[in-house]
């Protein structure tokens, strides 16, 4: 009889060892996490969802917080699973993440794009798109984050399916961008922040991406993205970041997740782009998913008790 091996937080894991941790880390812990699945991805793979929290009887505000938007992104995926093995190992011992839990709702999405990354782990470890059909070409996938209505397809998005950021046939047309615009519509009145993690280039961007108009929270966003959340990350191992609105910081694209929704009414809309800056990119060493994880944490923590207090 083979022993139990336990879920080796620092190492990137593929989709059948992160979804067998799913379910056992929720049923482990049924205090504290309640698991659901938001709907099924192209190849027929489940969303599940996790909600992090103490059950109470009064409704909670919520950070919705995903990873994996992107197949070659691993360290995001690594990330999504740090960040539920932290919160369920430090409460009731760290006061910081026992009051966050006491007093809000986390619903993580570990992988957004399923399908794409048992692609990249069994065909292309480089690959970025879903991988959906698109009818009247051979070339498969659309870019997620070019999907959701915030200026679909205007600007630093193709209308091309074999592009990388292909905006897809219409508005939500991959069913995993509807799963989660659905969960986030339907649960819009607790969730008070909104979470992308993405790689690389060490950047904490905020609306908006598809315009260079300022978003209405702007001196909010920045002064506090700025000042605060990145000072904690940097303040372990020194990692610098930028920040800004996406369209200035990093590249103009339209169809983010992000600026749906910061448009919809999340004010707290936030897309990390976790390490590093170029050196290994997408393929950053196994040896830096712990100090990545736990400095990220840092920042997610800071931007968690800045919704609860504000
Ligand atoms: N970067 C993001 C991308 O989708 C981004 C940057 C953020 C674009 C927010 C639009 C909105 O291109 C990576 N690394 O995927
Ligand atoms: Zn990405």
């Amino acid at each position: 009889k083979m022993a139990t091996k336990a879920h080796d937080y620092t190492k990137y894991n593929n989709w059948a060892t992160i979804n067998d941790w799913v379910i056992s880390i929720s049923s482990a812990n049924a205090d504290l996490i309640s698991r659901q699945v938001i709907g099924n991805t192209y190849e027929g793979r489940p969303m599940h969802l996790l909600q992090i929290g103490k059950k109470t009887s009064s409704a909670k505000p919520a950070i919705f917080m995903d990873c994996g938007f992107h197949a070659r992104e691993w360290i995001t995926h690594a990330f999504c699973q740090w960040f539920i093995k932290e919160a369920v190992s430090t409460y009731g011992s760290d006061p910081e993440m026992t009051n966050l839990l006491d007093r809000m709702d986390f619903f993580v999405l570990p992988v957004f794009n399923i399908d794409g990354y048992e692609y990249t782990w069994t065909k292309d470890r480089m690959w970025r798109k879903t991988r959906s059909r698109n009818s009247g070409s051979s070339c498969i996938g659309t870019d997620p984050n070019r999907n959701f209505d915030a200026g679909w397809c205007t600007t630093g998005a193709s209308s091309n399916p074999c592009s990388e950021t292909y905006c897809g046939s219409s508005i939500e047309s991959e069913i995993e961008s509807k799963n989660l615009a659905n969960f986030i519509r339907s649960n819009k009145s607790i969730i008070k922040s909104y979470l992308t993690i993405h790689s690389y280039s060490q950047m904490l961007l905020f609306p908006y991406s598809y315009k260079y108009d300022l978003a209405a929270h702007h001196s909010e966003l920045v002064l506090f993205a700025v000042a605060y959340a990145i000072a904690a990350l940097r303040s372990l191992y020194g990692t610098r970041y930028t920040s800004g609105p996406g369209a200035v910081t990093i590249y103009p694209s339209a169809g983010g997740s992000d600026d749906w929704a910061y448009d919809l009414g999340v004010k707290y809309s936030y897309t990390f782009e976790l390490r590093d800056e170029g050196r290994y990119g997408f393929l950053l060493p196994e040896s830096q998913i712990k100090p990545t994880c736990e400095e990220t944490m840092l920042s997610v923590k800071y931007i968690a008790n800045h919704v609860l207090n504000n």
